[in-house]
């Protein structure tokens, strides 16, 4: 039976500061999955459209992403880093699962539940509704098979395959026919697919980071408080205040994982450690359970600022020199429309537009 050959691909929207839960949950996921995959990395700048319409800098945050993908380590030229809006095959492809999806799919949805707040629903955008749609268009368009992401983002690929899946059952015949379908496996069934089921990549100690001012709510570029938040650019003093103001409970850190239940902020910084120690919440606490905060965040905050700050200075001189930063995402974007069209060309032939 064949195969979708293994391609990876993700995104991060340029909406503001990137912080520790963006880097833990997804950036450095993608850095390592560069060994092994081909991998396409994307600033969604059509999804930062959607919670709000107008931004002043829209290009300045969308530089900064993208130096931030560079700076962690990925490597533009033998993979491909762009943005969305430079390849149109993603809306063009989104509009077609706009009509695959279904309403009640999308009313689902956790975040746009967050985000369009109840009485809020009437008032928000169509495209914060539709925002998964284009996600799933995002991956397909290069029918990509695994995509790196947080925690938060499982709903969301839970229903790109959904529309993956209906695509390929409503237009069954139209693939058999152009010829262009894969033979899958699908659970037990075999299925002749246009589109991959695709896989989320989700895991570590920290798949999620909570804000650091409340362990129940997840770190977010848009919480009101940015001491809620380590970003990337923090400095060491900055990034040293953060750690010591995080909200904590007067206990001891315990000696097994079973004692972090209940103690939610303490479960995420014993998390952030681990992850960022390429250790497991199970070595932090043989190292410090046992001790006080006022002996472990120092120990976050040394650790947090050794693998922190070479990111922010490569970063900053990245950010020095738009013209070569533009000229990297030119070219990503010139080789990802080449890809995104050859999906697009046997998606409208499948769909059935005169051509
Ligand atoms: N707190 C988090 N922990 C782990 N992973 C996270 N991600 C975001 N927050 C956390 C992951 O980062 C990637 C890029 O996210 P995004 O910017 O595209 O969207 P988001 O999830 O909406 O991020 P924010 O920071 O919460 O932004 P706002 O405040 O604008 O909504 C994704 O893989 C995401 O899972």
């Amino acid at each position: 039976m064949a195969e979708f050959q293994p391609l990876v691909f993700s995104g991060v929207q340029p909406t503001g500061n990137l912080h520790l839960g963006n880097y833990l949950g997804a950036i450095r996921k993608f850095v390592a999955l560069q060994a092994e995959h081909d991998c396409i990395y994307c600033v969604v700048d059509l999804h930062a459209i959607t919670a709000q319409l107008v931004h002043d800098d829209m290009r300045s945050q969308t530089r900064s992403i993208a130096a931030a993908f560079i700076a962690s380590g990925i490597d533009p030229k033998e993979h491909i880093v762009f943005n969305q809006s430079a390849v149109p095959q993603h809306a063009e492809l989104a509009w077609i699962f706009n009509c695959v999806a279904r309403i009640g799919w999308m009313e689902r949805m956790t975040q746009f539940k967050d985000k369009a707040g109840g009485k809020n629903a009437e008032q928000v955008s169509l495209g914060l509704l539709a925002y998964p749609s284009l996600m799933a268009a995002d991956i397909l368009v290069y029918r990509a098979t695994h995509v790196p992401v947080g925690d938060d983002q499982k709903q969301h690929l839970e229903l790109a395959r959904d529309i993956a899946q209906k695509f390929n059952i409503d237009f069954m015949e139209h693939i058999r026919r152009e010829g262009s379908g894969v033979d899958i496996m699908v659970g037990d069934e075999p299925v002749h697919a246009y589109f991959p089921m695709v896989e989320p990549l989700i895991g570590g100690p920290a798949p999620r980071v909570m804000s650091l001012r409340d362990g129940t709510k997840k770190m977010s570029k848009s919480d009101a408080s940015d001491l809620s938040r380590i970003n990337l650019l923090d400095d060491a003093d900055t990034v040293s205040k953060k750690v010591r103001k995080a909200k904590t409970d007067p206990d001891a850190l315990p000696s097994e994982t079973d004692g972090l239940k209940g103690r939610p902020e303490a479960e995420n910084l014993v998390g952030i450690y681990a992850a960022l120690s390429d250790k497991t919440k199970e070595d932090v606490l043989r190292e410090f359970g046992g001790q006080q905060f006022s002996v472990f965040k120092p120990a976050l905050v040394e650790l947090a600022v050794h693998v922190l700050s070479p990111i922010s200075e490569e970063m900053r001189r990245l950010l020095d020199d738009t013209t070569h930063l533009d000229a990297i995402l030119r070219d990503g974007g010139e080789r990802a429309r080449a890809r995104a069209e050859k999906t697009m060309d046997q998606v409208r032939d499948i769909v059935g537009f005169l051509r």
